[in-house]
Parts: C-alpha cells; structure tokens; sequence
C-alpha cells in the first residue's frame, strides 16, 4: 500500500479539504498533518479550535488513517519521518509564501522518488460568507481573552503595541512583516492613558474618565479581533475599581493593567521629576483582591504593575511587592522603569524567576528602547508593550504639514507629504475593517 501525506493548516475545515482527503484515499493509507496552533495563528488565523481537538475532529474522517502534528508549515520534517509515495494538496499552493513550501516538500519527495499531486482547489461563495462570519467570532471578547492566555502558555514573547483609535488599532490589527521566512505581527493591542488623554489634549493624570476611554475600547472592538490590553492607571478608589473592572470585562477588554500608585496620578516616565505616591503594600493587595472578585471571566487577565523602579525605591522593594501582589491573585506582573538600560529590569526579572518560574512579566521598554525582544525574553519575561509609538509618529507628520500649508499659503506642498485621497478612501473598504 502506497502511504499519502496531507496537511491540514486550518481550524476551519471545508468541502475542499474532504475532497483532498477522499482523493488521498484513493491513493493509498492516508496521515493527515495538523498544523499546529502557533503556525495557523502565525500562518492563518488565531485558530479557535486548538491542536488537540482539531487533531480529535481530522481523525474521525473516513479515509483518514494517521493524524500527526506538523509543527512547521514546511514539511520536511514530517515527510523524512514517513517517507510518503505522494503528498497531496489543492492547486492553489502555487502562489505567496506557499510555492516555498511545495518547492521544499518536492526537493525532499526527490530522494526516494516520491510525488506531489494537486487537484483544483474547491472554492465556493458560501466559504467566503463563512470566513467573513468567523472574523467576527473572533473578535468576541471571550475568544481574545482565551487568545491572550493561550499565546502566553505557548511561551511566545507577547508583542503589544498602542493604538488610540479605529485606524491605529486597524494597523495594529493588520501590519505584517516578513522576516527569516516567517511572518511577524503585533498580538494584542495597548490601550494607553498617555495617548488616549493626549489625543484628546489632555494631560495623562486620570482625568480622562473611564466613560470615554471605553468608548476608544468600542471603536478599536470593532474593528479588530486581537487581545485589548487596558491600561487602568491606578484603577481608581478600590470601590469605584470592582465597579469599573467589571465595565472593562463587559466591554471585551482581555487585560486591565493597574499600577501601584495612589492620589494624583503622573505619568510614570516623570519619575520623581514631579510629586507621586506609591500605595501601601495592604492597599494594593487589597484592590487586587476586590478587583479579582469583581470579575465573571476566568480568562480576564489583572496584571499589577510595581512602580518601585520608577519611585526609586530598589530592587528588594519591587521584589516583596512582586510577591505580596502575586499572593493577592494577580495574573501577572508589570515591572516599569525609565532607565536608557535594561539592568534594573533585567535584575528583577532574573530574581523573580528564581522564585516564580510562571506568573507573566510583562514590560514597557519606551527608554531602554535599544532592547531587542529575544533578550527581554532570555530574561523570562511574556510580554512587551510598545505603548505610545503610534501616536508620536502621527504628531510629527501632522505638525510638518499644518507648518507647511502656513508656510506656502497653499497646500500643493503639504499634499505632497499626505497619502493620496483616493488612497485614504480605499484604505477602509465599505464592508467594514478586521
Ligand atoms: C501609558 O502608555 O500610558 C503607560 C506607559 O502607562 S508609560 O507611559 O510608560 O507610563
Ligand atoms: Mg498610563
């Protein structure tokens, strides 16, 4: 009997992959490849039906002899492991990223005189009705906040970045990167107190109220499908926090961020330059407290973020209250500084470590900013926020081109530095974003 290979890089499953699957069959003993979790996030879409279960729902397909995980999109693995006679696929891997994964798989069939065959790939209307209806699925609360735990258990460095409102959140959404063969795209996205008060010309001191910011949550909501980190300042007196934790929860945010500081809250990146408090140790484990007990979602993450570094209160300090804050329920941890290097916060980190190998770390590199995440991630720590860069890049270009127009009189000039109208029109299609 001939042995047929197959892979199976969706959580989808249509007509088109029973198809390829009955002609495998014909062929000889069928192993199907389940493309694991963190490939189809990368490679497709966050997969909402996880490895296990799509291996569970593949096998009890007629025809389907083995299934296997395949842990890259490439196969070569997979197929010196089985050495298979054919391996099968629809005519549609012929473009993009793809062609390079058949091109491989055809050089590794060469060595024992094995074949790829194509059949025409199966295309419907109804599948892309389908697929417009799963965007939205994925974008229910409740699947980014699993997404969010999800992506942290698999060990992946968690890369986050700020958006404050529908079109930068858009980006966030949809930029990609090609990089060694792989694609790089942002995880989740910050919604920061520092450019949401800016953009409204505010200063970043609690004073945009939690009305309006989840207004910002509702229009990034609908436009995209990845996790939504909030950033809670200081979540506020502990009785207003239960009520407004739970606002957050409602509204679909997968992660609340609160920092350790009480009264009068100043953006963290002044430091000591001007007057800010930290809360007692009891105060905050007892927020942390309320605010676990407020929630209805497992999966919503309250992550504590420890303003000893910033405060210039030392390492020891931001240590107990790492400890006290975990012992409290949180479900990760913050640790902020405002120093050009990492040591501070790498010395924490490592410390901590020795003490507690799994509650998340999550970091805001804006002024150690020449860290790469590989190292960050050597350190032990599960997430990086890039928490304002969008919105200082917009300010520049905006200013450069009022400046302009006041300049010429005119705006022919200042035309020159904008995307074109018919650009700026296409950008979001009339069906809507995600
Ligand atoms: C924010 O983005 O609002 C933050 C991070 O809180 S920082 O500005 O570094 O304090
Ligand atoms: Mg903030």
């Amino acid at each position: 009997m001939k042995k047929v290979y197959l892979c199976i890089s969706t959580d989808i499953l249509q007509p088109g992959h029973v198809n390829v699957i009955k002609k495998a069959a014909e062929l000889g003993e069928v192993t199907v490849g389940i493309l694991c979790d963190e490939c189809v996030a990368i490679y497709e879409k966050y997969p909402i039906i996880p490895l296990v279960e799509r291996m569970k729902i593949i096998s009890a397909i007629k025809g389907v002899e083995h299934v296997v995980e395949q842990k890259s999109i490439y196969y070569d693995d997979n197929l010196l492991e089985l050495r298979p006679d054919y391996v099968i696929h629809g005519d549609n891997w012929n473009k993009g990223y793809q062609a390079e994964v058949k091109a491989c798989a055809a050089r590794i069939l060469e060595q024992w005189g094995g074949k790829i065959v194509e059949i025409p790939y199966y295309h419907t209307e109804n599948m892309e009705l389908f697929h417009k209806s799963m965007k939205d699925v994925r974008g229910l609360p409740e699947v980014r906040r699993q997404r969010l735990r999800h992506d942290i258990q698999m060990g992946n460095m968690i890369k986050v970045m700020a958006a404050h409102d529908g079109l930068s959140a858009l980006l966030v959404e949809k930029t990609s990167v090609r990089k060694n063969g792989q694609n790089r795209r942002f995880d989740g996205i910050w919604i920061s107190s520092l450019c949401d008060s800016t953009v409204m010309g505010k200063p970043d001191i609690e004073l945009v109220d939690l009305t309006s910011r989840i207004r910002v949550v509702e229009e990034i909501m609908e436009v995209t499908t990845k996790p939504i980190i909030f950033d809670g300042d200081t979540g506020g007196q502990i009785e207003h926090f239960a009520y407004n934790i739970r606002s957050l929860e409602r509204a679909g945010v997968s992660a609340v961020i609160i920092e350790d500081k009480t009264g009068l809250k100043r953006n963290s990146l002044l430091g000591n330059d001007v007057e800010q408090h930290q809360d007692s140790v009891e105060g905050f484990c007892r927020k942390i407290r309320v605010g676990k007990k407020a929630l209805s979602s497992g999966n919503f993450m309250l992550i504590a973020r420890i303003e000893s570094l910033i405060l210039e209160q030392g390492l020891h300090d931001a240590l107990e209250r790492a400890r006290a804050y975990v012992e409290a329920g949180v479900d990760g941890i913050m640790i902020h500084s405002r120093k050009k290097e990492p040591d501070e916060i790498f010395a924490f980190c490592d410390q901590f470590r020795m003490e507690d190998a799994n509650t998340p770390i999550v970091v805001v590199p804006t002024t150690f900013d020449s860290v790469y995440e590989e190292e960050l991630r050597q350190h032990g720590i599960n997430m990086v926020i890039y928490a304002n860069h969008m919105l200082r890049a917009a300010f520049p270009a905006m200013q450069s081109v009022a400046e302009t127009i006041l300049e010429n009189e005119r705006c022919l000039e200042a035309g020159e530095k904008c995307m074109s109208i018919k650009e700026i029109l296409s950008l979001i299609p009339v069906e809507g974003g995600r």
